[in-house]
Parts: C-alpha cells; sequence; structure tokens
C-alpha cells in the first residue's frame, strides 16, 4: 500500500434542512353531520373513533382544529381527499393547509 497523504482543499457541509411542514385544519360548518365528519377523519387520517370524535368536537365549538401535520404534498392531497369526500356527499366540509411557524 502507498502512504499518500491528501488533505481536503475545501470543508464541505452537509446541507440536512429539514422540509417545512404543513397543518392540515378542519374547519367548522353549520350543516356537515357530525357523524359524517367523524368518519372523514377515521377514513383519511386513519384516526381512532375516540380521536376522531375529539377532533370533530373541537372544530365544532372552536371554529377550527388541527388534524395532522405532513410535509406540503401529503398535507395538500390528504386535506383534498377529505374535502372531496364531503363534496362528493353533498357536505360543504372543508380542510385547509397551512405551514407551520
Ligand atoms: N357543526 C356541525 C354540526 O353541528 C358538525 C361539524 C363539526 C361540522 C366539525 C364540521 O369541522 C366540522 N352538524
Amino acid at each position: 500500500m502507498t502512504d499518500i497523504l491528501t488533505t481536503p482543499r475545501a470543508q464541505t457541509r452537509a446541507k440536512t434542512e429539514r422540509p417545512r411542514l404543513y397543518k392540515v385544519i378542519l374547519l367548522n360548518d353549520d350543516y356537515t353531520p357530525r357523524e359524517f365528519v367523524v368518519r372523514v377523519l377515521k377514513a383519511v387520517f386513519r384516526m381512532s373513533e375516540s380521536q376522531a370524535f375529539a377532533v370533530m368536537m373541537t372544530a365544532h365549538r372552536r371554529g377550527a382544529c388541527v388534524v395532522a401535520v405532513f410535509t406540503k404534498d401529503i398535507a395538500e392531497s390528504k386535506a383534498k381527499e377529505a374535502t372531496d369526500l364531503g363534496r362528493g356527499a353533498g357536505h360543504p366540509l372543508t380542510f385547509s393547509t397551512e405551514p407551520e411557524e
């Protein structure tokens, strides 16, 4: 084996910034039945009955509730999927997304 020592010319620093995360937010409305909201939360966000019920009641009482946090693409596609389930059943149920601080 030859003993050649090499000196690195430049320091390299790995760029490891984490991707910005987005909240999926459930908005209250006066028309969507409570049971339907719970069903959508369970189906799209894999929540248990009691988790889904608690999130639905928080949105009902306070106007909105954070459902989950994902990368941008996943947050947007889950919000659309859940909102579309409401539209398909004739309900105004709406999920929005917003970046985390
Ligand atoms: N407010 C609705 C009702 O009284 C139920 C509801 C709860 C709708 C949460 C949307 O995000 C929501 N039927």
